[in-house]
């Protein structure tokens, strides 16, 4: 089923997306008796989104009674996260709410669990295989590209050279946001020309010497989009050294304690940050829904907020930041 969503703009670059998006779906349950077990495997343990994303899964479950336990990959890697979710798997918990790090190669690991009888709950990503889980919540990453690049393409007054530099393809939210970007930016700004997309497998050294070398190649570089955390870092700290920061203007998403510092500092210029408290809260919810033989919601869509140095201050916007620690 369709997705609904609403969506209201403010004005400027400040635009808060208010994506609420539901679906009724059904889902099956397990045991539904007994002390419930729930796993989390997240995308990279030490990522602040995936912190805050597991910070309020804990407190959820504490709420709710049950226990969760955390788990993540050291780096963004299908090798690094298929022996985690075989080692979660040999548990046969009642739920697994999962950030697959990759759409396709996960899917059997997955299915096979699903088999089982364990609920899998996807939260962030998800596998392209749409039998795969009885819930899907996650921001709508589409529309924060296209959010994105209205801001860039505003602060690079539409014209001039821009890149894209993500993760690696097959991730199903950058890649959601590069799509959206990409879109946004050849229907209505064609002032603007898109160099080809770069990934750096999440590593901001790679990042910060992509945009180094970028910049080499193109010196009339007006634009950037970073399509996450990581991302964002390395290209703070490439155009730093590159003399550039505040002349070549970066819309980020995400907006973990690094990028809130490189907006005040003026390095990057919009944050497009998603709310992954929420995600992990729903997912808890989503979870124990299934399991308990309740309705459950197939797709929910998280909100986003575009923060720049002008609202962050703002507590309602401040809400946003994401945590490093519980
Ligand atoms: O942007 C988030 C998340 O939504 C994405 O799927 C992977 O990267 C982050 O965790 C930030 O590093």
């Amino acid at each position: 089923m369709r997705k609904t969503r609403t969506t209201t703009m403010i004005a400027g670059c400040c635009a808060v997306l208010a994506l609420t998006a539901a679906t009724a779906g059904c889902g099956g349950g397990s045991s539904g008796s007994g002390k419930k077990s729930l796993e989390m495997i997240t995308g990279v343990k030490s990522d602040p989104f995936y912190i805050t994303m597991g910070c309020a899964a804990k407190a959820e479950a504490a709420k709710r009674g049950v226990k969760l336990t955390l788990n993540g990959s050291a780096q963004w890697d299908v090798s690094v996260q298929r022996p985690i979710i075989d080692s979660v798997a040999a548990k046969h918990p009642d739920a697994l709410l999962i950030s697959p790090v990759d759409g396709a190669a996960l899917t059997p690991s997955l299915t096979q669990m699903q088999s089982a009888g364990t609920k899998i709950v996807l939260v962030d990503t998800e596998v392209d295989d749409k039998s795969v889980g009885v819930s899907r919540i996650s921001s709508d990453n589409e529309a924060g590209g296209k959010q994105a690049a209205k801001a860039l393409a505003q602060l690079m007054g539409d014209k001039g050279s821009a890149i894209v530099i993500s993760v690696k393809p097959g991730v199903t939210t950058t890649d959601a946001r590069i799509k959206g970007f990409n879109e946004e930016m050849k229907a209505n700004h064609p002032g603007i020309t898109l160099l080809p997309v770069l990934y750096d497998n999440d590593l901001p050294a790679t990042a910060a010497s992509q945009i180094q070398s970028t910049l080499a190649a193109h010196p009339d570089l007006g634009g950037v989009f970073a399509g996450n955390t990581n991302t964002a870092q390395g290209i703070s700290t490439g155009l730093q050294a590159a003399g550039k920061q505040g002349k070549v203007r970066v819309a980020a998403f995400d907006a973990e304690p690094d990028e809130i510092t490189s907006l005040k500092n003026g390095t990057l210029d919009v944050l497009v940050a998603q709310d992954p408290a929420s995600i992990g809260t729903q997912g808890v919810d989503q979870a124990l829904d299934a399991i308990d033989k309740k309705k459950v919601t197939a797709n929910i869509g998280t909100t986003m907020v575009a923060i720049t140095k002008a609202n962050m201050d703002q507590p309602d916007v401040k809400k946003y930041y994401y945590k490093a620690g519980c």
